[in-house]
């Protein structure tokens, strides 16, 4: 073989070589997809199982997008204690945009201090910057004069003497907050939600129950709380 032929053949075996590998990392992936381009018509590089979503749980592109990230929805309001209705059907609580972004809480998930209480958002949820979302507990009617919720849970309650809160978007902690009536630092009104005062709204701020009161204004129903609303301001 003269020196030409030698180098031609070592290209061929190299050639051979990594089309062998290329062939054993597409096992398992999407092979249709080229290489870098996740935007290719019917092509998600990371989607395995064909539904649409990536396989990971996560939301595709688009959805992924708006998905709040950690800091930017908070919690500020939590009726846990309610005394118009009775806490199946009356609890809820208040989310604020404080980012600076459209977003959608589509498949977010809302959960309390018990691992087994979680509740996925199985629907599109959108928020403008500044704006305001109510979750509440699933009720079987509409109750006339009550919260106009914008989605709502089942499956579990908050406790009375103390829980958390907690917002979970694409496996990150967006917001969460704990209370304990115990350790407030003013007495708990019950069937009057917990209202952080305006000027704390923020993740870390809403962590410290010196920055929350008990709401004072009084809504059709019987209850206190500003449901949608700006909270009330705090002594
Ligand atoms: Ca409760
Ligand atoms: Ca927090
Ligand atoms: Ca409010």
């Amino acid at each position: 073989m003269n020196r030409r032929a030698f180098v031609l053949a070592v290209l061929l075996s190299f050639t051979a070589a990594v089309s062998l590998l290329a062939l054993a990392a597409c096992d398992g992936d999407d092979c249709n997809c080229p290489d870098g381009d996740s935007d290719a018509a019917g092509c998600d590089e990371n989607e395995l199982d064909g539904d649409g979503a990536d396989g990971d749980g996560e939301p595709s592109d688009g959805d992924a997008e708006k998905m709040p990230r950690p800091g930017e929805v908070i919690f500020t309001e939590i009726m846990y204690d309610a005394d118009a209705l009775d806490d199946d059907v009356g609890e809820w609580l208040e989310v604020l945009n404080v980012g600076e972004r459209d977003l959608d809480l589509r498949n977010c998930i809302f959960s309390d201090d018990n691992p087994s209480h979680k509740a996925v958002i199985d629907q599109s949820l959108p928020v403008a910057p500044g704006g305001r979302l109510v979750f509440g507990i699933r009720r079987p009617i509409e109750i006339p004069g009550d919260v106009e919720l914008d989605w709502m849970w089942e499956g579990f309650n908050l406790g009375n003497n103390g829980d958390m809160t907690i917002l979970t978007c694409a496996d990150k902690l967006v917001d969460e907050v704990v209370f304990d009536v115990a350790t407030m630092p003013y007495d708990a009104v019950k069937g009057a939600s917990l209202s952080l005062c305006p000027g704390f709204e923020s993740a870390t701020d809403n962590d410290s129950l010196a920055h929350w009161r008990f709401s004072v204004s009084q809504m059709t129903i019987g209850d206190f709380g500003t449901p949608g609303a700006a909270n009330d301001p705090c002594p």
